[in-house]
């Protein structure tokens, strides 16, 4: 297992639109337990392959309280949305901001397992929200892209300062 490096905005990496998988390879399994690992270090709730700097469309999530319920979303695609949820969203490539964000309520989520099973499912509030999250970084798309150009240039600027001060 292995700890993996989490890009952090601006970087232009985090724009990648990512690639569907084709085949789950050993490779790929791999990438999943290095993923898990890196998110339950963090700690965060989710992780999308693209804040790793690999551009497959891969997800890893746990909102669990005790951390023990992995859920891998393999090619996920949103069958179906409606009503509206506003929550307050952090992102690990954003770290220490967070906004109030309008994403869709309940959700239908079609996927591919580990085992290469095609798998729907429904989610709503931090579920739903959190799905949509990540699968926002398959496309490029990161939550202070919802905010206006000021706030981003704010919050560019001090993450800039702070990586700074830590380097
Ligand atoms: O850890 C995370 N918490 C979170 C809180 C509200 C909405 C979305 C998230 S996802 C985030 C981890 C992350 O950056 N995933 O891409
Ligand atoms: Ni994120």
């Amino acid at each position: 297992m292995a700890l993996l490096p989490i890009l952090e905005y601006p970087d232009p990496r985090l724009k990648t639109v990512a690639q569907p998988v084709t085949e789950i390879t050993e490779k790929v399994s791999r990438l999943i337990r290095d993923m898990a690992e890196t998110m339950y270090a963090a700690p965060g709730i989710g992780l999308a392959a693209t804040q790793v700097d690999v551009h497959l469309r891969v997800i890893v999530i746990d909102i669990s309280e005790t951390k023990n319920d992995l859920l891998v979303l393999i090619n996920p695609e949103i069958l179906a949305a409606s009503g509206e949820i506003y929550g307050e969203e952090g992102c690990l490539s954003v770290p220490s901001y967070y906004d109030q964000i309008k994403r869709a309520e309940k959700i239908t989520v079609r996927i591919l397992t580990e085992t290469g099973e095609t798998r729907e499912f429904e989610a709503e509030g931090l579920l739903s929200v959190c799905i949509q999250h990540e699968m926002d970084h398959l496309r490029g798309i990161l939550f202070v892209d919802y905010l206006s150009k000021l706030k981003r240039s704010r919050i560019a600027k001090k993450l800039k300062k702070q990586r700074q001060m830590t380097m």
